[in-house]
């Protein structure tokens, strides 16, 4: 049996470390920019604080093939981009048909899902919350509050993540902050 079965694990609900994990990808602003619909406030949060982090992903060393499930827990960021708020790239996965499941472990959010036609579905989330992600459906998760919002997460491990459709494409709405809480609009620039 491998030393990866047989590891007895933990994880803070309050921060999101796993242990033992085995690396935190770290995505900021700066290389996620593209992703929010309002370029020049991007620019701008770069040019008067530097860099930001967005969000960050606790990963272990479980394989990422066919008969292991990977998990890993996902700490975004309370903030706003211009009026939009803080969320991760998003992906489809590389095997359509492969499903997901998230569990709130902090914080307020929202898991937005998005299939092939671009519909979406949005799902509320905090602690103790189950988003699942039925397979074929692209997904995006935001933070809607003014914590870090943390869930985990476990997959298949041969899902794969494919970004570059989300990148050409985008999400069909985006989550922007208002004054009565989030409000879901239709994206200008969607398949543009
Ligand atoms: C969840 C899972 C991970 C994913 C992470 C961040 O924890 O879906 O597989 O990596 O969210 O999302 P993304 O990869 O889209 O940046
Ligand atoms: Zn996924």
């Amino acid at each position: 049996m491998d030393n990866h079965e047989v590891t007895i694990r933990s994880v803070d609900f309050s921060t999101g470390v796993i242990s033992p994990s085995y690396r935190v990808l770290r995505r900021t602003l700066r290389e996620i920019a593209p992703i929010f619909w309002d370029q020049e406030a991007a620019k701008s949060i770069l040019q008067a604080e530097g860099d930001r982090l967005i969000y960050e992903v606790h990963v272990t060393e479980i394989p990422e093939s066919i008969e292991h499930l990977p998990f890993c827990t996902t700490i975004i960021y309370p903030g706003c981009v211009g009026e939009e708020y803080h969320m991760t790239k998003g992906h489809f996965h590389s095997q359509r048909q492969r499903a997901e499941i998230y569990l709130g472990l902090s914080g307020k959010g929202a898991l937005l899902i998005q299939n092939e036609e671009g519909e979406v579905r949005m799902i509320e989330m905090e602690k103790g919350t189950i988003g699942y992600v039925p397979p074929g459906w692209a997904h995006r998760t935001v933070n809607t509050g003014e914590e870090p919002f943390i869930f985990f997460a476990v997959y298949p491990g041969d899902a794969g993540h494919d970004y570059k459709t989300i990148e050409e494409q985008g999400f069909a709405r985006r989550l922007f902050k208002d004054q009565h809480g989030p409000r879901l609009v239709e994206s200008p620039n969607w398949r543009k």
